[in-house]
């Protein structure tokens, strides 16, 4: 197989996930394929990543995914930086998915703190979370999902990547961040998402439904398995929205994107 086909193979399967990463790959894929019916192909392998849109927007705009790519590392960075200052010294953070931008940040803390997270069913990227975590020597309490309500109680400040962002400042994580951020209001936990504002889109997009087989291989007429991948955290649950653009409330984050990135749709 060649490269530009175990990119699209690899972002469909996860094998590479989390949006940053995807949209960093389809740089790469666009960069080894860049005709119109591979940009296609590359746009569909996740459809509701408003970040690989709009780094491939991007890519076109300046005729170069090199540039694109840069500039979205560089990005991410900035975003790091900031939200690394969030933590003080013995927080517990609550985790949840892959979010590299989390653990981009997590990594720049220079004060001792633990982290508990959630394992992530179907595919279990909490356990990736957690081993890159405690390769940095991070102490790591790991939970089912299903007990998140215990690992936010323990916790004192969760951290969410992000996939999606709509104009309503709502913003689409993996499933299970809806829950996570009810039950973060009920504990009066803050709840801060970690992102670049390329996640942005005024365009309404459907959340991805997956293959049921990475929930059950089951062959039975009367099961029907669901799998969507993300759903969808409100913008009154979220205390602030961390990207490059600073630490804002999810409304005044919409506006300002639309000011400073004035070519996204
Ligand atoms: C990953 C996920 C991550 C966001 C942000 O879902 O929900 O929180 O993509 O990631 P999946 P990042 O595993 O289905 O891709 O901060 O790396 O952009």
């Amino acid at each position: 197989m060649d490269e530009f086909n175990k990119i699209i193979k690899d972002i469909k399967s996860l094998k590479i996930q989390g949006a940053t990463n995807i949209a960093l790959n389809g740089l790469k894929a666009m960069q080894l394929k860049p005709d119109y019916k591979s940009i296609k192909l590359i746009l569909k392998t996740r459809p509701t990543e408003p970040c690989l849109q709009n780094a491939i927007k991007y890519a076109k705009e300046v005729e170069n995914p090199k540039i694109s790519y840069n500039y979205l590392r560089n990005m991410d960075k900035r975003v790091e930086n900031i939200a690394s200052k969030l933590i003080k010294k013995n927080s517990k953070i609550f985790t949840h998915c892959h979010s590299s931008t989390v653990i981009g940040a997590l990594k720049l803390v220079n004060v001792k703190f633990s982290v508990n997270n959630t394992e992530t069913r179907p595919l279990y990227q909490g356990r990736k979370t957690a081993n890159e975590l405690a390769k940095m020597g991070i102490k790591v309490n790991h939970y089912v999902d299903s007990a998140a309500e215990d690992a936010i109680k323990n916790s004192n400040i969760i951290l969410l990547g992000a996939d999606y962002i709509n104009s309503e400042g709502n913003v689409y994580n993996k499933i299970g961040s809806y829950a996570i951020s009810e039950l973060a209001k009920k504990h009066k936990t803050p709840l801060f998402i970690i992102t670049n504002s390329w996640k942005y889109s005024s365009k309404k997009l459907k959340i991805e439904n997956r293959d049921s087989k990475e929930i059950w291989d089951v062959a039975n007429k009367n099961i029907t398995i669901k799998n969507p991948a993300f759903d969808i955290i409100p913008n009154k649950n979220i205390k602030g929205i961390v990207s490059e653009l600073g630490v804002l409330k999810p409304k005044k984050f919409v506006n300002k994107v639309k000011k400073e990135y004035s070519w996204i749709k």
